[in-house]
């Protein structure tokens, strides 16, 4: 059997080794109720997080994955819960896809009762079940890779998925990750959300060449994903990320994405106008136009249940962590 990659590709075109076609960006964005409630929760918990920071009341540092939300809302439809989930330091939409537990991300950040982690992990380092993140740039895909190596051995079917920034493409693990992922087949699906910046620096100032052709110098192959469409990035992705399963291949998904925050609370080093352009493009602003009494009336469900549960949650006792 030949590659799915074919078979999106134009009739006429003979099936490359690797595929690196884009997908055209979708104007329209079809949500269904659940997936964009889901991807106003993300945002609205992150925006709460934000106004806590920004007033003192919480401790330590935190990345924000706004304008990134649809990424892990259109993977988790294609995820099974026994596939593995490794996350990175922007990973609080890639948990609560997974989980949708706000109030056990909330308790894990404000180090209250019900924490995912007995509030020892904080923002960047979770894990539960088959989840685990790490802010650690590039630490989690030898590990991802390792696990993907099990599954193929122990639990045939399932897969590895991590995700990574395109600042981690100057992490030396990631190629000796594709090296092994590649040579040994391992069912290992690597999401980069490229969001065009790594902390300060523009994607241009610190990658040379393409993600596409670094993928491809490992014989690995990739997709790149230019629209925000949940629906359309599911249509997409299904036939590979069987053909992941299936055949037990690593792939590389890469979205081309917007991070609206900053890096991390408060140190955003580009001009407000470039901000402000990014924002127009935002899926937020595309769907309110598409139905805006709807829009509104969930977003509204959605913050106000975010205020709650961060109420409840920060009048609950401190966490406690025991040495097992
Ligand atoms: C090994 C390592 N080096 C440096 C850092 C500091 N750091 C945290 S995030 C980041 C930039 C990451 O950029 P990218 O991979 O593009 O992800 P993004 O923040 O854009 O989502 C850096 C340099 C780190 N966490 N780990
Ligand atoms: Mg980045």
């Amino acid at each position: 059997m030949t590659r799915p990659f074919t078979g999106l590709m134009s009739e006429t075109t003979a099936a490359p080794a690797v595929a690196t076609m884009a997908v055209s960006p979708v104007e329209s964005i079809r949500l269904d109720e659940e997936d964009l409630s889901l991807m106003l929760t993300i945002r609205a918990f992150e925006l709460k997080l934000l106004d806590l920071y920004g007033r003192g009341l919480l401790n330590g540092t935190t990345h924000t994955c706004l304008g990134q939300e649809y990424i892990p809302v259109a993977m988790e439809g294609l995820l099974d819960p026994r596939d593995h989930v490794f996350s990175n330091h922007r990973g609080h939409g890639h948990y609560l896809a997974r989980f949708r537990d706000p109030a056990g991300l909330f308790a894990e950040i404000m180090g209250r009762e019900g924490a995912v982690c007995d509030g020892v992990g904080g923002s960047q380092h979770i894990r539960r079940e088959r989840f685990l993140s790490t802010g650690v740039q590039g630490e989690s895909l030898p590990v991802a890779a390792g696990v993907a190596l099990h599954l193929k051995r122990a639990e045939p079917g399932r897969l590895a998925c991590v995700y990574i920034g395109d600042g981690t493409f100057g992490e030396g693990a990631v190629y000796e990750t594709f090296n092994i992922a590649s040579l040994w087949a391992l069912p290992l699906l690597v999401v980069v959300e490229n969001n065009g910046i790594a902390q300060s620096t523009p994607t241009p100032r610190h990658l040379a060449g393409s993600i596409a052709g670094r993928a491809a110098a490992f014989d690995v192959d990739h997709r790149l994903i230019e629209t925000s469409d949940v629906a359309g990035i599911r249509h997409t992705l299904e036939p590979l990320v069987a053909w992941v399963r299936s055949h037990s291949a690593p792939l590389v998904v890469e979205f081309v994405t917007r991070r609206l925050g900053p890096h991390s609370k408060g140190d955003d080093t580009r001009p407000d106008q470039a901000v402000q352009d990014l924002r127009e493009r935002d899926w937020y602003a595309r769907c309110a136009a598409v139905d805006p009494e709807r829009f509104r009336r969930l977003d509204a469900r959605a913050r106000a249940h975010i205020d709650e549960i961060a109420a409840e949650v920060a009048a609950r006792p401190p966490s406690r962590w025991e040495r097992p």
